[in-house]
């Protein structure tokens, strides 16, 4: 693979030759150029920038010396080369991208400062054939100086994906956004450190267990932190769990109503049933209180079509208001939160405990089904039952990760 990088400052790439990619260079895999723009400028105080056309903030970058160094660093046609153009209006940068970028042969970064490029120099290089594609990328929504380091962390990200690189290939199958979960949690020796223990399983030498056990550790880690990298649920529709806001309250007071009418047919209580006689403030003040996710169908239009809270009460994690839009019932929304929920839960929390309507014969087969059980032993609300169910050490330790 060949890379070049045209940028005002070139010195920004000498930890290339330092790093992963100066190995790859030294086997032959990679060949690195990297260019000064001013290069190209044909004033004598080599100037590359310019103020906005229809005013504005900053300087732009000028399109001329940009093109001569592109005609330059650009291979002779049939060769072509993929431009990539770091800028904070890209599409995001991810492993996918980055596996993409791996399977081309050239690539050349033109790494913007200022306000950035010209865009004519990128309209122009998409109609040049020694160009292949001109891939404009961002590498978070978070604003830098300039396109350089971005540059550098693609780099890197490409570069360790090429054949023969990594010393092992194996491992880069199991890591984070592979398998579109972020990574369990990884213990070393002492297996006793400051008071900390390493989770028990991960010295049974019981494979299954220990697989069992980090697949479980990613997806509650993904739960917790990215939950929209969740995989859609079998059903295929594209729900999305995403923490709540107070954005939320008004269309969750909505759907509280909706599903509590439900509850109060099936259990011939409407006076009491708290979530039938809240207002947007009752519902407002909750969120404080309670750690709470919504479910939104980016399909359509973004509507809430579900929910859950939980918080923790001594060390029992209390689950309430699983909500699940009625024309939605029945396709697993209620379970896929109920596992959410479960999951986010602090290590403090050594249980879960929940309620609902001693008529509620749907929501108790769910929970049941889910490893609850009733818990006539235990004061419930009237006209309602408890249930709870008893969280694995391993779920707990995870959880603190
Ligand atoms: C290229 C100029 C600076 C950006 C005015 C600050 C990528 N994820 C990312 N955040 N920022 C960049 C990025 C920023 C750049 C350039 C990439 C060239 N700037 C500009 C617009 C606002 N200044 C990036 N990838």
């Amino acid at each position: 693979m060949r890379l070049d990088y045209v940028t005002i400052f070139p010195d920004f790439f000498a930890p290339l030759s330092l790093s992963l990619a100066g190995k790859a260079v030294d086997s032959g895999l990679l060949s690195v150029a990297v260019h000064d723009l001013r290069t190209w400028t044909t004033d004598r105080h080599r100037t590359v920038d310019d103020t906005p056309y229809g005013g504005g903030a900053g300087m732009v970058m000028k399109p001329e010396a940009w093109g001569a160094a592109l005609d330059a660093v650009l291979p002779a046609p049939p060769a072509r080369a993929t431009l990539v153009v770091p800028t904070p209006s890209g599409r995001p940068f991810t492993q996918a991208l980055a596996r993409d970028l791996a399977g081309r042969e050239h690539l050349v970064f033109a790494c913007g400062r200022y306000e950035g490029i010209d865009q004519r120099v990128l309209d122009h290089a998409a109609t040049r054939a020694e160009v292949d594609e001109v891939v404009e990328v961002s590498l978070g929504d978070y604003v830098l100086n300039g396109g350089e380091v971005a540059a550098l962390a693609i780099t890197e990200a490409v570069v360790r994906l090429l054949p023969g690189f990594m010393g092992n290939a194996s491992s880069l199958v199991e890591e984070s956004h592979e398998d579109g979960l972020l990574e369990y949690p990884v213990y070393t020796k002492p297996s006793s450190w400051r008071g900390h223990e390493v989770p028990p399983v991960l010295l049974s030498g019981d494979h299954g267990r220990i697989a069992a056990w980090r697949r479980e550790q990613a997806l509650e880690r993904t739960a917790r932190r990215r939950p929209d990298l969740l995989p859609p649920t079998a059903t295929g529709t594209d729900w999305t769990i995403v923490p709540a806001t107070r954005a939320d309250a008004g269309e969750l007071l909505t759907l509280q109503r909706a599903c509590w009418l439900q509850e109060a047919i099936v259990n011939d209580d409407v006076a009491g049933i708290p979530a039938l006689h809240e207002s947007l403030d009752d519902v407002l003040a909750w969120l404080d209180e309670w750690t709470t996710y919504v479910v939104r169908v980016p399909s359509d239009g973004g509507r809430l079509v579900g929910a859950v809270r939980g918080r923790l009460v001594g060390d029992a994690w209390d689950i309430g208001r699983v909500m699940v839009a009625p024309d939605l019932q029945g396709r697993g929304l209620g379970r896929l939160l109920l596992e959410h929920v479960q999951r986010v839960a602090p290590p403090e929390a050594t249980s879960y405990v929940l309620f609902t309507g001693a008529q509620s014969h749907a929501n108790i087969r769910m929970y049941r089904k889910a490893g609850f059980r009733l818990r006539p032993d235990i004061a419930a609300p009237p006209l309602a039952v408890v249930l709870t169910k008893t969280r694995s050490r391993d779920q707990r330790i995870g959880s603190r990760s």
